[in-house]
């Protein structure tokens, strides 16, 4: 395992835990003070080589499966999301969320040893899951305009954070998702009436950006308030990537159910119109 910023900050943060044997007997990966000073000064974090190839390809084989689930594939299941295409036609699948009762294996990285010692060592006490999805990101269709995914709800965990693990390489042609480091420390840069909100471009310096190309077996953690976004996918590939999303024990314990209930209802009274009732979860 290889704990790393990029280039402005490797010389500082470099562990080879996974390979050099270095996850202890509870799982947890010893981070150094600096490399958690790091996380806290940049809100993003790269991880080598924290799966192997062979766990990877497991999940892949799942996740493949997953896109063979035509009887859950609709528009009206809040289970989906869609997404534009770049060349204007008809939109395309894109989402599982939630995913983890539907696959095995993706239940399994929800709760990896490994990756929850990540987590202690960031947050300094366990995390606990908040959100799971599967963004497929077909070729063709469009990214995500730049946002924080800490959203105003009573009670929204500010100590909300997301593993991204790629099941396919994320590179620049197939839409990574790209990061801009530091502004997390600002929180909410957008009205807090608990809606969703796209940040302006100027809200963020495009020189900071940080393109988070990742290999199978790399993982990205970033903040519920640092600013994202991703281009689209401009490749032949799907890019599939698992978004994990937890929260630090003491900001509300285990509230994945009680999330998921809320993020319905807000998708309910989104969906305004004559279809809204037509709306379901499968
Ligand atoms: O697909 C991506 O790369 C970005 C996804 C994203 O920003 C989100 O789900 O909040």
């Amino acid at each position: 395992m290889n704990f790393s910023q990029h280039s402005v900050d490797d010389s500082q943060g470099n562990v080879d835990a996974g390979r050099k044997g270095m996850v202890n007997h509870s799982g947890t990966v010893p981070l150094s003070r600096g490399q958690i000073d790091l996380w806290k000064r940049s809100g993003y974090v790269v991880i080598r080589e924290v799966f192997t190839a062979s766990e990877v390809a497991a999940l892949s084989v799942d996740a493949w499966r997953l896109t063979r689930e035509q009887h859950l594939i609709d528009r009206n299941n809040l289970r989906c999301r869609f997404r534009e295409t770049f060349d204007g036609s008809e939109s395309l699948w894109e989402t599982f969320d939630p995913v983890i009762d539907l696959s095995p294996d993706c239940a399994r990285f929800s709760g990896d040893p490994r990756l929850m010692g990540i987590l202690h060592g960031l947050y300094g006490e366990p995390a606990c899951l908040f959100k799971d999805k599967l963004i497929f990101k077909q070729p063709g269709t469009k990214g995500y305009e730049l946002h924080q995914d800490w959203i105003s709800w009573p009670g929204f965990p500010r100590s909300f954070l997301t593993v991204l693990i790629p099941i396919d390489p994320s590179t620049a042609e197939n839409g990574c998702t790209e990061v801009f480091p530091g502004y997390h420390r600002q929180g909410p840069l957008t009205p807090q009436d608990g809606q969703y909100h796209q940040l302006p471009d100027t809200a963020v310096e495009e020189s900071r950006c940080v393109p988070l190309e990742l290999q199978p077996g790399d993982i990205a953690v970033f903040d519920g308030f640092t600013p994202h976004r991703s281009s689209s996918n401009r490749s032949q590939s799907w890019r599939r990537q698992l978004y994990l999303s937890y929260n630090a024990e003491s900001d509300g314990g285990h509230q994945r159910e009680t999330h998921y209930v809320e993020f319905h209802d807000y998708l309910q009274c989104r969906g305004a119109g004559p279809d809204r009732s037509a709306l379901y979860f499968r």
